[in-house]
């Protein structure tokens, strides 16, 4: 059994425009913590990043490595699937198309995986074209390891449960296999817009 850990809810907020808030989301000022499971203990030294799988070129990259490339400041809405949404979250890292250029992806098919077992599964174009990110700063300070620091995955156009929190990796796959949450009953694609919160939504 994976206990799941919630932060507070804090303040709901009024004052925004409502084109901006997906239907039945809220917007928080705070910033929940959920995982399923505990924060696990990474170090930079040892921390690698991965993408493997049906590649042209599977790469690893270290921590310098990564810093080595182009980094960006990236400020998105958020949008949880209980229902919290916060706007203009600020962060910092490398764009996923950066990481993809050199590994001559074959396969359409993506699951991130993470220390602790996590995966999530996305479609390949869903990484590509500046929609997703790996960050390793948030409002201006190192990602803080309760929200998946030192690096996660950032997909801000899918529900949060898509961007892995402590992740070490892409597999690309030639077929769609569901991640942790999609094998309990989360929508597979989990859009937003369209309230792609569960199995059938
Ligand atoms: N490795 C890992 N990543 C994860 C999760 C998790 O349990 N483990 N939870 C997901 C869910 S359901 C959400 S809503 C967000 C929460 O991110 P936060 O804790 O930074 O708010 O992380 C996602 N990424
Ligand atoms: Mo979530």
């Amino acid at each position: 059994m994976m206990a799941i850990s919630r932060g507070f809810h804090s303040k709901r907020r009024s004052d925004v425009d409502p084109a901006r808030v997906p239907p039945g989301q809220y917007v928080t000022s705070g910033f929940p913590v959920l995982s399923a499971g505990p924060t696990p203990k990474i170090t930079l030294a040892d921390w690698t990043f991965t993408i493997r799988g049906a590649v042209g070129s599977p790469r690893t990259w270290t921590w310098d490595q990564v810093l080595a490339l182009p980094g960006e400041a990236i400020t998105v809405d958020i949008h949880c699937v209980t229902k919290w949404s916060k706007l203009d979250t600020r962060w910092h890292g490398v764009s996923l198309d950066t990481l993809l250029a050199g590994v001559h992806p074959r396969g359409e098919h993506a699951v991130a995986f993470s220390e602790g077992g996590y995966t999530t599964n996305l479609p390949l174009a869903d990484l590509t074209g500046g929609k997703a990110w790996l960050v390793h700063g948030y409002d201006g300070a190192p990602l803080a390891p309760e929200h998946g620091g030192p690096v996660r995955l950032l997909v801000p156009h899918l529900y949060f449960w898509k961007s892995a929190k402590w992740v070490q990796g892409l597999e690309l796959l030639d077929e769609d296999r569901p991640g942790f949450w999609e094998h309990y009953g989360y929508h597979n694609y989990g859009d937003p817009w369209r309230e792609q919160r569960y199995a059938g939504d």
